[in-house]
């Protein structure tokens, strides 16, 4: 459809969801598996009223600059909205949307299973198979730590960290967890207000906060020394939350014994970096929200805040709304 109203959409995405935006907008869709380098962002976002945008897409002032006055609205395919520059979005008036909700559960299932994983050492003994190591049963090798009566410290309670702590608790865990937040109700979980406590007395450590100045880092050297030589630290949550050198170096030194990341800092992590050649780490690709069903109702729900934004409505999920002054 020609109107005079452009999106721009970052990465390729549900034909469904593309089709949608096509009867209000004149859509262009970097339709690549890889992300568009930052040369051909600013070329493709110049005139747009709305831009759906990816994790991999770090948009602020200046991409917004160069889009222009007609911007309306971004919208995040995600929860998690760090890549966007809240505040640049707010100086310019322009809506920030994200996808809250939808991914909690897919999210909190992936988190658990990967808790489970880390605990079995499943990556790992895979490996072993394939590798023709496995010879013969042994009643030593392969050991792996129980999750009945471990302890879970969550870190981030809110929809995501709530739903990993439910499915803890149903398992036989004890769950503590650390939180800026008040939560209404914590289910038989335990508040620490003090993270290095939480730090002390887990089994396994699983992150679930957003990524911000305060929580950047926020697993480093320190941390890593705090934490129980036999703990699993798991991240699903974004990659800078944790320092990745100092990971590395912890369990070289083996501050804990295992860790599961779903996310890391670089993303992808280089090939070659020495947190690849460890037996003790499970990096996967940033998959927590991946299934069908899911990121389809993340897609969905993308294209209803453009639409709202574009037509001059705040989007249904809007993150900034409080700073939007349309009149
Ligand atoms: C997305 C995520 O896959 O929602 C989030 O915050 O990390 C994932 O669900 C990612 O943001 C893709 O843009």
């Amino acid at each position: 459809m020609s109107t005079n109203l452009k999106v721009l959409i970052t990465r390729r995405q549900f034909q469904e969801q593309i089709n949608r935006l096509g009867e209000v907008a004149d859509v262009t869709v970097l339709d690549r598996p890889e992300p568009p380098t930052r040369a051909e962002l600013k070329k493709a976002v110049l005139g747009c009223s709305g831009i759906f945008a990816h994790i991999t897409d770090l948009v602020n002032g200046e991409i917004m600059d160069i889009a222009g006055k007609n911007l309306k609205v971004i919208a995040e395919f995600g929860v998690g909205y760090d890549n966007i520059k809240v505040e640049d979005a707010s100086e310019r008036n322009i809506a920030v949307g994200n996808t809250p909700g939808v991914l909690t559960e897919t999210t909190a299932d992936f988190a658990f299973a990967v808790i489970q994983s880390a605990a079995r050492r499943l990556a790992e003994s895979d490996r072993f198979v394939r590798s023709g190591q496995w010879k013969w049963f042994d009643p030593l090798d392969l050991l792996g730590l129980d999750i009945n009566g471990s302890t879970l410290g969550i870190i981030g309670f809110g929809r995501i960290g709530k739903s990993v702590a439910k499915r803890a608790l149903a398992s036989g865990m004890n769950v503590i967890y650390f939180t800026r937040s008040t939560p209404d109700d914590d289910f038989g979980c335990k508040r620490i207000n003090d993270l290095e406590e939480l730090l002390k007395i887990s089994d396994f450590v699983s992150l679930h906060c957003p990524l911000t100045d305060e929580t950047k880092n926020l697993i480093g050297t320190r941390e890593l020394e705090i934490m129980k030589p036999t703990s699993v630290l798991v991240n699903t949550s974004r990659g800078p939350t944790v320092d990745t050198n100092a990971l590395s170096d912890g369990l070289l030194k083996k501050e804990i014994s295992y860790a599961a990341l779903d996310v890391t800092d670089p993303e992808p992590i280089p090939a070659d970096h020495p947190l690849l050649r460890m037996e003790n780490v499970t990096i996967l690709p940033h998959i927590a929200s991946a299934t069908v069903g899911t990121r389809k109702k993340m897609s969905e729900m993308t294209v209803d805040n453009i639409i709202a934004g574009i037509q001059g409505k705040l989007p249904p999920h809007c993150v900034n709304a409080e700073d939007i002054n349309w009149e």
